[in-house]
């Protein structure tokens, strides 16, 4: 280790709507805490933060924003998270996110913004060790609780997000198969999540894109 502190692991979830991203970054906390690692749980939008209480009152359509203008907050949302997301990450420990960037990319090209223009303010973001996408049919998540309560909760809107989605990937991206168990899910997640961290303890921490 030559004296070099590890560092811990970017493990982001990501996929449409209501397919299991948060069940899953639970689960996952929970495991790897019970094993002993040192994890912190980051959600986006981070609805606490300034940004994140207008992101609040425009996905709950009290206040309604242009594309752009929306756009840009969700980006300033990580923004506000970047600085403590690096410190903790270089100090060991393993973050565990729900959504990122590239949800910020796909739901606002989607609603007919300019990809590269959407990911130009996301340039500079850690970037993620590995990125979950949790794959289901649109139509299969209509049955899960909670689907049509905010904005873009729609079968056809989750349909376009998801062809979007399908041009980011890169090769720090796995799909799983969301339509099982939770817990067959995470025994897989959980297994993948395991090797990253091992394997980036000594690998410097890069950046999007
Ligand atoms: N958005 C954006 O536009 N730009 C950005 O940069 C970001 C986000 C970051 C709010 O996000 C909106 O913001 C979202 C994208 C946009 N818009 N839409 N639509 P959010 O993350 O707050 O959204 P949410 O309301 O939490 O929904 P979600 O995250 O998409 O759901 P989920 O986390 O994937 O699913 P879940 O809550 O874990 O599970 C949903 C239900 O299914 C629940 O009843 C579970 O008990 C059930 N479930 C979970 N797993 C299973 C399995 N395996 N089997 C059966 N049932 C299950
Ligand atoms: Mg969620």
């Amino acid at each position: 280790m030559n004296g070099l502190k590890s560092r811990g692991a970017l493990i982001v979830f990501e996929g449409c709507d209501r397919s299991g991203k948060s069940t899953q970054c639970k689960l996952l906390v929970e495991h790897l805490r019970s094993l002993g690692h040192k994890i912190e749980h980051i959600s986006f939008p981070d609805r606490t933060t300034e940004c994140g209480k207008v992101i609040d009152a425009y996905l709950k359509k009290k206040i309604d924003l242009p594309h752009e203008t929306i756009h840009l907050l969700f980006t300033s949302n990580r923004w506000e998270l970047a600085n403590k997301m690096k410190q903790l990450l270089v100090n060991g420990t393993t973050l565990i996110v729900d959504r990122y960037s590239y949800s910020g990319v796909a739901f606002s090209t989607t609603k007919g913004l300019d990809l590269e223009w959407c990911k130009g303010p996301e340039t500079g973001l850690p970037r993620p060790d590995r990125v979950f996408f949790l794959q289901i049919n649109p139509t299969a998540l209509e049955n899960r609780g909670g689907f049509g309560n905010e904005r873009f909760e729609t079968t056809d809107f989750q349909e376009k997000v998801l062809k979007i989605y399908k041009q980011l990937h890169d090769d720090s991206w796995v799909y799983i198969d969301a339509f099982r168990d939770r817990h067959v899910i995470l025994k897989e997640i959980a297994d993948q999540t395991l090797k990253v961290i091992e394997k980036c303890k000594t690998e410097k921490l890069s950046t999007l894109w």
